[in-house]
């Protein structure tokens, strides 16, 4: 993997996963969403990864939604807009790729493989349930998994690719998720520079074990040679390792509360913008740039905020 120029920080400020119970901090409301997105990109974060969320913590899909949050952070800071198109398992794929539609962002999230997507296990850690909501739709996914078939790969590819001109955080939860974006690069449906986000700690994808950050940079190479932008996480205690360990190797990261709800061991982050300040602080004593919205616009062929639909 070649060094990449600056690093880019992701941060993912509320996802699907967490439930409300689990943190006072994680944004909900739309109004919550744009305040920790804007702080977050004021820290230093180039790339808001957005899903929206009812004011109950819901995870929503309504364009609607993402109306109440997208424009609001664009008229307070410049920041790339990457709208999740994996939204939550329990979606179908128009559900999941109506926010992105809508607005034809510069990336959209593109997740690589069909999988088991298992975070049943947080129900085991709440004791006090904030809403009826929370507690079946965490176990539920103990039996249903997160549907990314090959034919559904391609529309997004198509829809939001081809006809929009978005470009995508390729989602790799698996070694084998990188030949299956190989395939569509071969097919001529994805261009480089690619960004590839790796994935590691999910419990159904590949684990947070560093040989298999450093393995899935082997089979990048291999694939993709000089073609590809690396960046990486781990869900839950091991986030900031993982991304340590991409921007150490020179690629990118990725932070926030979607993925993690810490800032260190038994200590819930405040905010999203105190994990950026976190690896923020990490990425500049490793001597290394922290990456503007424009050098992350150039990095990735992103094509700019004039052709995104406001
Ligand atoms: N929460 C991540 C592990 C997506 O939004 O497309 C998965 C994710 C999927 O970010
Ligand atoms: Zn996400």
């Amino acid at each position: 993997m070649h060094t990449a120029e600056k690093v880019i920080i992701s941060t993912a400020v509320t996802g699907s996963v967490n439930v409300p119970s689990q943190s006072d901090y994680l944004p909900l409301s739309p109004e919550e969403v744009v305040r920790a997105s804007v702080e977050a990109a004021a820290a230093g974060s180039a790339i808001i990864h957005l899903h929206a969320r009812h004011p109950d913590g819901r995870p929503a899909f309504e364009a609607g939604m993402f109306e109440q949050i997208i424009p609001p952070i664009l008229e307070q800071v410049d920041v790339v807009i990457n709208i999740s198109t994996g939204g939550s398992s329990q979606m179908t794929m128009d559900e999941r790729l109506a926010g992105a539609t809508r607005f034809s962002p510069e990336l959209a999230s593109l997740n690589m493989g069909s999988m088991n997507f298992v975070y049943s296990g947080i129900a085991d850690k709440v004791t006090n349930w904030k809403h009826d909501w929370e507690e079946p739709y965490v176990r539920g996914t103990y039996s249903h998994p997160f549907i990314n078939s090959f034919d559904r790969i391609e529309y997004v590819l198509r829809e939001l690719g081809e006809k929009r001109g978005t470009r995508f955080e390729f989602e790799c939860y698996d070694i084998g998720h990188l030949y299956s974006l190989a395939y569509f690069v071969d097919k001529g449906l994805a261009e480089p520079p690619f960004m590839i986000q790796g994935v590691f700690g999910i419990l159904g994808g590949i684990g947070a074990d560093h040989a298999n950050l450093e393995h899935m940079v082997r089979i990048a190479d291999k694939l993709f040679g000089d073609d590809y932008q690396f960046s990486a996480f781990a869900a839950g205690r091991d986030q900031m390792q993982f991304a340590t360990h991409s921007a150490w190797l020179g690629g990118h990261v990725r932070v926030g509360l979607e993925d993690s709800l810490w800032i260190g061991k038994g200590r819930l982050a405040e905010s999203n913008a105190q994990q950026v300040e976190k690896i923020r602080g990490v990425i500049e004593d490793l001597g290394r740039p922290i990456a503007t919205p424009d050098d992350a616009r150039r990095m990735l062929g992103l094509k700019g905020l004039a052709g995104v639909t406001l």
